[in-house]
């Protein structure tokens, strides 16, 4: 598997993690009060929160709850436990609460599951998740994951390029951008009910980002499905770009000739903009996004422009000011 090799080597020997660093679950627990507090504010941003949340989340303040002590959680080499990646949520639809997001979302129905593919393409089309899988088999990527918060993950994901869709409704000429939706079912997505947020989630790629050979629909993680808090059963993944891009649980991807508004654009424009490129020099209105703690991790470790993928991806903005164009 050419892809499988190439993605692994992608990440560097040095950040392989030692997972004897691993949180205990008592410390986990302690932690999680200082995060509710800050959550609405802090997750991917509520623009102004809730009445009561007045002060910029603390960048440090969540990398506190990780002192450390060991439990020795094994994982292959430099992974994110599987442990963290299904516990450690963001998926608004449910709740802002991370450590809630996995019981809230635990009946969450993904199958049958259909995904509408149209818009400026000349091959419109209406896929099953099954059908998805056999077209497109998927293959493994190991991927870093980089939230706007300022914490991090490496997933093993399985899925397949998103260019491999796309190329298979055949875009036309004027199609620029690709926008995607995620389920709008407030009957099972409590969060739906909420007015602060303008649903369904939407989010958007320029389509030459999109047909980037790293940009990947996701199926599964650690070899199985995808499970509801991550997004089940197909969730978009972009790994240079901030969390918030790599859109969960979709049902609708459409290619169009303008720019999408995204929901995070539509909430709070002046800290979420359509590029959302990872970059340490471009710090968030409220925090800076020099650092990020690796979860399983106690120290911060640097942000690398493009999450590190900058060989890959920095040609795709040659030419543009990253600090405008955030
Ligand atoms: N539909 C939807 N997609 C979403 C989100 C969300 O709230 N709703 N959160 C985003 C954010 S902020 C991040 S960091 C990642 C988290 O993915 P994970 O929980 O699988 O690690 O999902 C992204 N996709
Ligand atoms: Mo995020």
């Amino acid at each position: 598997m050419r892809n499988k090799n190439r993605f692994r080597s992608n990440i560097p020997r040095s950040e392989i993690t030692p997972e004897a660093l691993y949180r205990s679950r008592r410390h986990f627990m302690q932690g999680t009060a200082v995060l509710s507090a800050t959550a609405l504010l802090a997750a991917c941003g509520a623009p102004s929160g809730p009445p009561e949340a007045g002060t910029p989340p603390p960048p440090g303040a969540e990398g506190q709850m990780g002192t450390a002590v060991p439990t020795f959680t094994p994982a292959p080499d430099n992974l994110t436990s599987e442990q963290d990646i299904l516990s450690y949520n963001n998926f608004f639809e449910f709740t802002i609460e991370k450590e809630t997001v996995a019981e809230k979302a635990a009946n969450f129905v993904t199958a049958p599951w259909e995904v509408a593919v149209g818009g400026l393409v000349r091959q419109p089309g209406v896929y099953d998740i099954a059908t998805l899988k056999q077209q497109f088999e998927p293959e493994e990527r190991i991927y870093r994951l980089r939230c706007v918060e300022g914490w991090s993950m490496v997933i093993p994901w399985l899925g397949f390029p998103l260019h491999k869709l796309l190329e298979a409704v055949e875009p036309l000429p004027e199609a620029q951008y690709v926008r995607f939706e995620t389920l709008y079912d407030p009957a099972q997505m409590p969060g739906q009910n909420s007015d602060w947020y303008d649903w369904p989630y939407v989010e958007g790629l320029r389509l030459d980002e999109a047909m980037h050979d790293l940009t990947l629909l996701a199926t599964g993680l650690y070899g199985k499905d995808l499970a509801p808090q991550n997004g089940a059963p197909i969730r978009l993944v972009v790994p240079w770009k901030y969390g918030f891009k790599s859109i969960k649980s979709i049902v609708k991807i459409d290619l169009v000739a303008e720019q999408p508004q995204s929901l995070w654009m539509k909430a709070a424009p002046e800290e979420y903009g359509f590029y959302a490129n990872v970059n340490p020099d471009v710090p968030h209105p409220r925090w800076s996004q020099a650092t990020e703690r690796r979860l399983g991790e106690v120290r911060r470790r640097k942000t690398a422009l493009f999450n590190g993928y900058a060989a890959e991806v920095a040609s795709l903005y040659e030419g543009m000011d990253l600090q405008e164009n955030f």
